[in-house]
């Protein structure tokens, strides 16, 4: 196996297309023949990360725990792709110095609020500005958006990219490195 491990850290809002961009990522790599895995917040939520909810503190526990099994994954030389909103720079940050730098590539997905807001796939965003659910990220808990990231997927020209668009910036940058 000719590859070296990394961990590609997808972030944004619900709905701004982070579990696409995963998988779409992960198929591209395998026709390229590196081996990768997704991990992703909300399959997580239902096994590892089951004790945890959405207060602050759950939150950071989540993201440092996803880190440390990224961390294992890229060690055995895996492009591991973890797709969480991860809303607190501070935890993406931790992230970033476990993994000593180089091998943290953070993907900001930069879509607008009004777009998350109007796919709204699981009715959630709906759920929150009803006030059923509390402390919704984006509604009424912070999302903090990255200053120093390695990538940045946005819309251009009022059209999102497509799945396979944003995987091969992705691609482009894991290549130049
Ligand atoms: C944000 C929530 C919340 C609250 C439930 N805030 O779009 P989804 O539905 O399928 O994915 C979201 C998922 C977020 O889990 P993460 O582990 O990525 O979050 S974090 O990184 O902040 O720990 C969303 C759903 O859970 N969900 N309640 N209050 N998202």
């Amino acid at each position: 196996l000719n590859q070296k491990g990394c961990v590609v850290w997808i972030t944004g809002l619900s709905g701004s297309g982070k579990s696409t961009l995963a998988c779409s990522l992960s198929r591209e790599l395998y026709s390229r023949g590196k081996l990768s895995y997704v991990l992703d917040g909300d399959n997580l939520r239902h096994g590892l990360n089951r004790d945890l909810g959405f207060k602050p503190e759950d939150r950071t526990e989540n993201i440092r725990r996803v880190g440390e099994v990224g961390k294992l994954f890229a060690e055995a030389g895996l492009i591991c792709i973890a797709s969480l909103i991860s809303p607190y720079r501070k935890d993406r940050d931790a992230c970033r110095t476990m993994l000593s730098d180089p091998n943290f590539i953070e993907v900001f997905m930069n879509m607008p609020l009004e777009l998350c807001e109007e796919r709204d796939a699981k009715g959630l965003y709906k759920l929150a500005r009803a006030g059923k659910i509390k402390g919704f990220t984006g509604i009424d808990d912070p999302y903090e958006p990255p200053v120093n990231c390695e990538i940045e997927i946005q819309q251009t020209g009022g059209f999102c990219p497509t799945p396979g668009a944003m995987a091969g910036q992705v691609v482009s940058y894991l290549e130049n490195k």
